[in-house]
């Protein structure tokens, strides 16, 4: 039974984790952090003593403490899979940073797990959901004023994005968030990726990343999506969404509130980064998960939903290694979704 306020344990405290605890001891109302679990245990311990809160031995630990509601997943992502299953092996609620899994197997076993449970348990961090912006384009597409919607033109532009990064992790870490969104903004799916790697990149690239690349998706209404993923734009954290109808065109603004007009010249600023570009958002889903578990009842993104963000990206992958376009077909979403 869980009581009035959501006691919720954290497996995971890098920076998102970190940011997250803040935000639900700071921001979110009707929850509070009570106990963490990180690898780094010594360093993370201190943390927990300073906070005043349980440091757990384990996730496996967290997750089965009689103390802890509902479990949030900031854990490297190849443990995802892992706890969510854990979690859901004790009927727990629990939010999943994105990715749900590194593979569609382990998204398959969860939303099997979640299916036998006979209701949502898991959510997964698909935050643009919840972005101003995107919420007001979807009431827009969805007032049928400007017709059907015909194509979209994307863009995901990072400023940078460290020697780290490769050609899937552009598809399976940056991508996936207009996979999941665009789906949620149609309320469409998708039949087909194509992964198109431009001749022409950046010099700011390595030789294990193709920057910038280009997705072109194509849906089940007959929607074609270009989106561009471009890394290391170094003009600031960049995201565009033109959705092109029969007599109109929709689009998103960088969120600001100011503009300067100085030395002949009228700027207007660009977010620096994905956790300020999405800050309100974060805290939107986050209050509404909090709500939703209070009340029995998810309604934000699910396994489901990483499911599919899995397949496609998995598919966009197998698109940029054999250079053609990938068919996709999903199997029948089951009814508790
Ligand atoms: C990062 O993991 C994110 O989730 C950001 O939203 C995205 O913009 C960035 O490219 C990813 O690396």
């Amino acid at each position: 039974m869980i009581n009035k306020e959501l006691r919720i344990g954290v497996i995971g405290v890098g920076a998102i984790g970190t940011e997250h605890i803040k935000r639900i001891n700071h921001k979110i109302k009707g929850a509070r952090v009570v106990g963490i679990y990180d690898i780094l245990e010594e360093e993370k311990k201190k943390l927990a003593d300073e906070m005043g809160i349980i440091f757990y031995g384990s996730g496996e630990d967290l997750i089965s403490s009689d103390d802890v509601d509902a479990i949030l997943i900031t854990s490297i992502d190849e443990t995802h899979a892992d706890y969510v299953l854990k979690a859901l092996a004790q009927e727990k609620y629990v939010f999943c940073e994105k990715p749900l899994a590194i593979d569609n197997q382990s998204c398959a076993k969860i939303v099997e797990a979640e299916v036998k449970c006979g209701r949502r348990l898991v959510q997964v961090g698909f935050m643009r959901r919840y972005d101003k912006g995107y919420m007001e384009l979807k009431k827009l597409i969805e007032s049928k004023s400007y017709g059907e919607v015909l194509m979209l033109h994307c863009a995901h532009r990072n400023p940078e994005s460290g020697l780290h990064y490769t050609t899937p992790m552009s598809i399976i870490q940056t991508a996936v968030h207009e996979i999941d969104v665009l789906r949620w903004l149609l309320q469409d799916d998708y039949v087909s990726v194509e992964s198109i790697l431009p001749k022409k990149q950046t010099k700011m690239t390595h030789d294990n990343l193709h920057d910038p690349q280009i997705l072109v998706l194509e849906t089940k209404n007959g929607v074609v999506i270009q989106l561009e993923i471009f890394v290391n734009c170094q003009f600031g954290y960049d995201i565009k969404c033109e959705v092109v109808c029969e007599n109109g065109e929709l689009g998103l603004v960088d969120p600001h509130y100011t503009y300067v007009k100085h030395n002949f010249s009228n700027q207007t600023p660009i977010s620096p980064d994905w956790q300020t570009r999405f800050k309100e958002a974060y805290d939107t889903e986050f209050q509404l998960w909090v709500n939703g578990v209070l009340n029995n009842k998810l309604e934000g993104p699910s396994s489901w939903d990483g499911y599919v963000a899995s397949i496609i990206t998995t598919a966009g992958t197998e698109s940029t290694n054999k250079g053609e376009k990938i068919n996709v077909m999903l199997q029948e979403k089951p009814s508790i979704y």
